[in-house]
């Protein structure tokens, strides 16, 4: 591990540890829900818990891919300590409650990131009264807010890496290798109003190599939080440190797809090329998920990212000109096209509202970044964030407008400063401009990576190498069938919004029947109508104002009873 670690803000010196050392009982908790829905606390309902269906797929009605993540953060630092320690996610408040008194914890440690700070208030609060003698840790982005240390009544605020902090805390050996938990990657997956089974193996496992990208774009948080341009820190230092991680989720969580948590995996290309290496020398045929900056994807030809399984892949496209260094030279479109292409989804994420942006020219930057035609795109409204260079120039310009209450920071509401060109009402009404333009010329998301896949499936089916074909086959295998039912079903239901993607919707299908074998080419005359109908179900359901919160869960480490 590199030597960037957290930092503390409050009280103590680094050097102070835990009387009670790995004896210490901690309780490691997310923020408390329910989280779509406007309340006191900080929830709002624009901003869900949900990855695709917050900042994604938000206005894709039914078709929006919904999910849920665990809280990673805290599951790391709780598999890297000794100590008994028990992780609760996602809990309400009387759940966080009844946990605070059913034991007696010494430290409690809450995750939070900046929108949720009025949370991270009352879970404090909460504490001191029902647990008065436990230490609080506040970790993760929350702590980068300037005057953290008096908005809220906890002992050490975390800032940066929290794993090696907690193990300084305890007295544990802070370089001791990482231990990577077992992390299935997705839960509660649903789609056209139904929720996918939940099979051993059938959901990728999240790996988290690293934390923080060198690339120090100014407005981004991650790296900031990390030490920012030129640093990050590595939890995996190798090719064959990484295989070897990989290696155990596979016997472990039974799964050859693996979501690689790194802000910009690409970037290392060494470690990549070896992970490779030992990938090709064991034969193994995994699907990877990764996020990459354009520059990092142009050190590798398409056959070595399809070589290393790469099926997914999250790059910020932000706009042409922004003049980020990691877009120098690179045409973004014809790029996206060529990944789409060697069958490599794309998950586009783009700007809005960044200074060159007017009334008169964002329109004609949403229409580029649409036609990019990526399988997913994210919007993000240009938001200079506590921690940022971005919020630092932003702050010494005077422009930040005063009294935006942190819980509607999060780039999917409205401008938290004051732009040249565009007002902060204007912000929101082009940022959904953009999702819903998006949707409208491109379709759902679902149609497009099906799309994808196939592009993939008839380039790669006959590849020489035996690894590529067991992975398109092993895909189309499985989803063809699915796939087709889907379309059959979004191809009637979309007519309403735009015919002509309605009749690609009906090409792509034919293509997939000719592709398919028997059995996938009979399952859409009986599972379309259904898929169609539990569709229509959930937009009516939708529009009565259903929303979705994750589970709460709990989960226990060298616990003994005391
Ligand atoms: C997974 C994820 C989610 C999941 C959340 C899952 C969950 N259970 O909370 C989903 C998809 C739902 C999500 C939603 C949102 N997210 Co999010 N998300 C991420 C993502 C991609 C990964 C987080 C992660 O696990 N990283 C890996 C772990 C190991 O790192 P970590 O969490 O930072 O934890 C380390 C330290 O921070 C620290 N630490 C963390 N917790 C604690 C606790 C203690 C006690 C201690 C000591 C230390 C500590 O130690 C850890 C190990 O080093 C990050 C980007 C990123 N690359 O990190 C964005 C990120 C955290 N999300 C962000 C935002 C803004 C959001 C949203 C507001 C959506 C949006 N509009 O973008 C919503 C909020 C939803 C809500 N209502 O709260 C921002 C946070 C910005 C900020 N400065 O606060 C990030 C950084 C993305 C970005 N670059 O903008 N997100
Ligand atoms: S390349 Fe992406 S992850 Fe890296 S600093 Fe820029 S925005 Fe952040």
């Amino acid at each position: 591990m590199e030597t960037q670690t957290g930092t503390d803000k409050t009280r103590s010196s680094n050097s102070d540890k835990h009387p009670k050392g790995t004896q210490a009982r901690i309780l490691l908790s997310s923020v408390f829900g329910p989280y779509a829905q406007d309340d006191e606390f900080g929830s709002r309902s624009i901003n869900p818990m949900e990855l695709y269906h917050n900042q994604v797929t938000r206005a894709q009605g039914s078709f929006s891919l919904r999910m849920f993540h665990r809280s990673w953060g805290i599951m790391m630092i709780q598999a890297n300590i000794s100590a008994p320690c028990t992780v609760l996610d996602f809990p309400n408040r009387d759940d966080f409650a009844r946990e605070l008194t059913a034991h007696q914890y010494d430290v409690v440690g809450i995750s939070s990131i900046i929108t949720n700070v009025g949370k991270v208030r009352e879970m404090c609060r909460m504490i001191r009264e029902l647990s008065p003698h436990s230490v609080i840790v506040v970790g993760g982005h929350v702590a980068a807010i300037p005057g953290i240390e008096t908005m809220i009544n906890a002992d050490h605020i975390v800032r940066g890496e929290g794993i090696s902090w907690m193990r300084r805390y305890l007295g544990e050996n802070e370089g001791a290798p990482i231990r990577h938990p077992a992390i299935v990657s997705g839960m509660r997956t649903r789609i056209m109003g139904i929720r996918l089974p939940e099979r051993k193996g059938a959901t990728a496992a999240t790996i988290i190599p690293s934390v923080g990208c060198p690339m120090g774009c100014n407005f981004c948080t991650t790296s900031a939080f990390f030490g920012g341009k030129g640093k990050f820190v590595n939890f995996f230092e190798t090719g064959d440190e990484l295989f070897e991680v990989m290696s155990r989720m596979e016997d472990e969580l039974k799964v050859h797809s693996f979501f690689v948590m790194d802000e910009n995996f690409l970037l290392h290309r060494e470690r990549a090329m070896r992970l490779l290496e030992r990938m090709k020398e064991a034969g193994k045929s995994w699907t990877l998920s990764v996020f990459a900056s354009a520059n990092a994807i142009r050190k590798y030809t398409m056959q070595e990212l399809v070589e290393l399984g790469v099926s997914w892949l999250w790059m910020g496209l932000e706009s042409p000109r922004a003049g980020y260094s990691k877009l120098q030279g690179t045409d973004t479109r014809e790029l996206t096209r060529e990944l789409r292409e060697h069958g490599i989804r794309v998950q586009g994420s783009t700007i809005i509202g960044l200074e060159h942006h007017t009334p008169d020219n964002i329109l004609a930057e949403i229409e580029h970044a649409v036609s990019h035609d990526t399988d997913f795109h994210q919007f993000m409204l240009y938001t200079p964030v506590p921690g940022t260079p971005l919020y630092q120039q932003i702050a010494d310009e005077g422009r930040l407008l005063p009294g935006v209450d942190y819980a509607d920071i999060h780039g999917q509401f409205k401008f938290n400063f004051k732009h040249a060109a565009i007002s902060r009402d204007d912000s929101k009404r082009f940022l959904d401009w953009a999702f819903w333009r998006d949707f409208e010329l491109n379709g759902p998301s679902l149609y497009r990576i099906s799309r994808t896949l196939l592009a993939g499936w008839k380039r790669y089916k006959d590849s020489p190498d035996a690894r590529v074909r067991e992975r398109f086959a092993r895909e189309m295998g499985r989803l063809s069938g699915i796939y087709s039912s889907a379309l059959w079903a979004m191809e009637r239901q979309f007519r309403k919004v735009d015919g002509k993607v309605s009749a690609q919707i009906r090409a792509l299908r034919q293509e997939f029947k000719q592709e398919s074998g028997v059995w996938s080419r009979m399952l859409p005359a009986v599972l379309g109508p259904v898929l169609l109908w539990t569709t229509r179900r959930e937009e009516r359901r939708l529009a009565r104002g259903k929303t979705y919160e994750p589970p709460t869960i709990l989960e226990r480490t060298h616990w003994v009873e005391a």
